[in-house]
């Protein structure tokens, strides 16, 4: 499959989506809207594919919506209405939806609703010099792309209020230490890191993985007997796995489990 915007890599059971518009930072125009669409449904459905990865190709990582393309040559705004409902809402459901754990590779500035396609996923690493920005007050504009949702689940009204009214950058080692994510590491260890993370999780009992991922984003929804209840019937299906078979046999044969993701 050949696009513009962005390049697909997939090997050993990784499937690597590389924001390709490193002159404009990765910022989203129609076509990227369109091709990340489109490569992230062809690596959910692909069942050799047992992790993806959204990276940015160059020194950013996505500065968010493409604003050189929402205004006419008077510098008059364009409607950007239907984007969200068009492309952004749909991509961030399909991130928190996907049946497969979903890495962003934050590999520098995150900027806009580029921000918050990265807190869409599931583990976010990031090299220390990348930048979370949520700046959309700058520019007069709401936060979307879901990050009014997770940034008050993820760092507390506190935080998330102060990050949203003032627009300001944060680090990665900052936004490790709030809890914003996963894990900052040294931009030279970058790579290795991200390769070795990819590598686990996609050995990992990939269908045990997704019904925790369900488990967990319903749980702010549910009470404590809801979640319960939720916890009991995902567990039937996980005990009646493969992969729960070979992880128990594995483990009285004192081996590393083989697990197949069923
Ligand atoms: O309905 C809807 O669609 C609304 C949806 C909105 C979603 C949103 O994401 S709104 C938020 C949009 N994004 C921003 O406001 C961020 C704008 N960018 C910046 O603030 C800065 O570029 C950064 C803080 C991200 C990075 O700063 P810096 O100094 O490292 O780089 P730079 O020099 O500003 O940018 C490098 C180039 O990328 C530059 O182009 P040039 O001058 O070298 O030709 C710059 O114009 C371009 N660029 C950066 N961000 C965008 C962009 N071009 C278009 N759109 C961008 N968002």
């Amino acid at each position: 499959m050949i696009m513009q915007t962005i390049l697909i890599e997939k090997n050993a059971g990784i499937g690597r989506l590389i924001l390709n518009r490193p002159q404009r930072l990765n910022s989203f125009n129609e076509t990227l809207h369109q091709e990340l669409a489109s490569a992230f449904h062809t690596l959910s459905q692909d069942s050799e594919v047992r992790v993806i990865v959204i990276t940015g190709q160059g020194r950013g990582f996505c500065a968010g919506q493409d604003l050189s393309e929402s205004s006419t040559e008077q510098g008059i705004p364009l409607p950007l209405e239907g984007s969200l409902e068009r492309y952004y809402n749909p991509l961030i459901q399909n991130i928190r939806h996907s049946a497969k754990p979903v890495v962003a590779a934050v590999n520098g500035v995150a900027a806009g609703a580029g921000a918050n396609l990265a807190l869409a996923c599931d583990v976010v690493i990031a090299k220390y010099s990348a930048q979370f920005i949520q700046s959309f007050c700058n520019i007069g504009l709401v936060p979307d792309a879901g990050g009014t949702w997770m940034l008050p689940r993820l760092v507390g009204y506190a935080k998330a209020v102060g990050l949203t009214l003032l627009g300001e950058a944060i680090d990665a080692l900052e936004a490790e230490r709030i809890g914003m994510i996963w894990q900052a590491v040294a931009d030279d260890q970058f790579d290795a890191k991200v390769d070795a993370l990819c590598e686990k999780l996609a050995q990992r009992p990939t269908q045990a993985l997704a019904f925790t991922k369900q488990a967990l984003q319903r749980s702010s929804e549910h009470s404590l007997a809801q979640q319960l209840e939720l916890e009991r019937n995902l567990q039937y299906f996980a005990l009646h796995s493969y992969d729960f078979k070979e992880g128990v046999q594995a483990f009285k044969q004192k081996r590393p489990a083989v697990f197949l993701g069923r």
